[in-house]
């Protein structure tokens, strides 16, 4: 069972290195089967955090729902298209199984071989009895499935319509016969019957084949020899090589290739669908040359769902990487106000007002008295740092300043120098067009029926601001017409002077509400207010209140 440690959509810092420290911190206490994930794409500070710790960031997934790759088998028997039957007969007696895919020589599926079909071939209705002489296959497949020896001449791998003959009749009965058949077609199966053996080799018949072990005379084999007669000499008596015989007959020859295939990525829960009424007794799994990768039966169903989920720094399903809901969530591990839907075994639910999920994940380190390797710490701090803007935003707490000292001990680095390194990285406003800018982390709000959006930037200084601000604006407005907003705003923060700018979007008797200072349309400047969840997300929603 593997356990996926993962945060929010449009990760942070924070969610990206919880969910890493957190893995590693599972690993050190005795789960190895942890991996770290992320469900949306870094930026360019969380990649220089990561990269400076030695880490490179988690694998993406963009949905965790159940696969059917994640239950298929892997290991397929198959038959291959020109094996004979008899082969593929006795590996799905071996293993039990209702039938096998057959493939071709580069592995493509081309249908499916099921024991009923083969049981009708060996077996058919009265009606068809006729038909069941003919044995489509060539002589060295008809030699090597009776096990027979070359008497006379050699056989090949022409596939061809062959017809089987057994004489059981008297001499004159099969002359007439004789007469009735196609000799380039026929193999006679007889025992120690000269005179028959020589009336089919002057016939010129395909080939002869000799029940019981008995063997041929070698004056007819020197005649057969010259009418160009294979001799085959079977070990089995006339029934028993009969029956080998036709199931010399090709697997291809035999395939249903109307059949239900699967892709790899499909969801478990639309391939249940898709298959439940079918008949077929087990589904291939092809990629997308149609090659054969896995099989999945219905009883695959049953399997167990392999993987299972720790969310960290969230605890809202909306808010997760798609398809959690289909997972077991075994743990939580966050920093944010509490809408968890209710799960159905008792968890381990961590949620401390704290100044990041980081802080949480080093704590867990000290309670189990885990030490903790100096990049973990790296990473924590970038985490804890880059949440509460090195210690300085509203949501930092005493266990906060405390851990930092910590890990900045452990680590070796100094916090300040390490948030002005990650700040310094990828500036928004220097490496984003406004577009992007105002969408990066861009959360959307729905209070009293009112819907609007909250953005929010940092930067070391203002000093790209101005040249910025009014495409800022413009991008602004285009979210808010296209997503039919109230209004939208953008919070850009200096870090390290701890003051913001707000530029906001949106209906004039909303624009009036708002009674900080006005530097020019549609732009504030909020000295002090750097977070956008404890800070400014109250105070606007107290504006909407007052709107009619
Ligand atoms: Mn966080």
């Amino acid at each position: 069972m593997q356990t996926l440690i993962i945060g929010h959509k449009n990760p942070d810092m924070d969610a990206i290195c919880s969910a890493m420290a957190y893995a590693e911190f599972k690993k050190a206490s005795g789960h190895p089967d942890v991996v770290a994930g992320r469900c949306g794409h870094t930026n360019e500070r969380i990649e220089y955090g990561l990269k400076r710790f030695g880490f490179s960031s988690p694998e993406y997934f963009s949905d965790v729902r159940p696969r059917v790759q994640d239950v298929m088998e892997s290991n397929v028997v198959c038959a291959r298209h020109d094996e004979p039957v008899y082969d593929a007969v006795a590996r799905i007696g071996e293993k039990h199984f209702r039938g096998l895919p057959v493939i071709d020589e580069n592995d493509r599926c081309l249908g499916l071989i099921s024991s009923f079909k083969i049981t009708r071939y060996l077996f058919p209705p009265r009606e068809r009895v006729e038909r069941s002489r003919e044995v489509h296959a060539s002589l060295e497949s008809i030699r090597k499935t009776i096990g027979a020896e070359h008497l006379v001449g050699t056989v090949d791998n022409t596939i061809r319509n062959h017809v089987l003959v057994v004489v059981a009749m008297q001499t004159d009965s099969f002359g007439k016969r004789l007469g009735a058949l196609d000799p380039e077609r026929t193999i006679l199966v007889v025992g120690d019957r000269r005179n028959i053996q020589r009336m089919g080799i002057e016939a010129g018949v395909r080939a002869i084949v000799i029940s019981g072990g008995m063997g041929m005379d070698p004056k007819l084999c020197e005649l057969a020899r010259q009418k160009g007669t294979i001799i085959l000499g079977s070990p089995h008596d006339t029934a028993t090589t009969i029956l080998l015989a036709r199931s010399a007959v090709y697997a291809g020859e035999m395939l249903s290739d109307d059949f239900i295939a699967l892709q790899p990525e499909t969801p478990l829960d639309e391939a249940r669908q898709e298959l439940a009424m079918s008949s077929q007794f087990a589904f291939p799994v092809l990629d997308d040359d149609g090659k054969m990768i896995g099989i999945l039966s219905k009883s695959d169903f049953l399997k167990p769902v392999p993987r299972q989920l720790i969310l960290v720094d969230h605890n809202e399903l909306s808010q997760a990487v798609s398809g959690a809901a289909d997972l077991p969530i075994v743990e939580i591990l966050d920093h944010h106000r509490i809408g968890a839907a209710p799960t159905q075994q008792p968890i381990l639910f961590l949620n401390r007002p704290v100044g990041s999920t980081c802080s949480i994940v080093a704590d867990c380190y000290e309670r189990e008295g885990i030490p903790i390797p100096p990049p973990v710490a790296g990473i924590l701090m970038c985490g804890l740092l880059s949440d509460t803007l090195n210690l300085t935003s509203p949501t930092t707490t005493e266990t906060d300043r405390r851990l930092m000292e910590r890990l900045s001990q452990i680590s070796g680095v100094n916090p300040t120098d390490l948030a002005a390194d990650i700040f310094s990285v990828g500036s928004p406003l220097l490496t984003m067009t406004s577009e992007q800018a105002v969408i990066a982390d861009c959360k959307e709000y729905e209070e009293r029926g009112k819907r609007f959006s909250v953005s929010q930037i940092e930067e070391l200084t203002f000093a790209h601001f101005d040249e910025k601000k009014a495409q800022l604006l413009e991008a602004l407005e285009a979210v808010r017409a296209k997503r039919d907003l109230i209004f939208t705003a953008l919070l850009v923060t200096d870090v390290n002077t701890q003051n913001s700018f707000l530029l906001v979007r949106g209906s004039e008797s909303f624009l009036r509400l708002i009674d900080f200072p006005e530097t020019e349309p549609g732009i504030w400047k909020l000295d002090g207010i750097v977070s956008r969840k404890k800070q400014l997300l109250p105070y606007l929603t107290g504006l909407l209140a007052k709107l009619p």
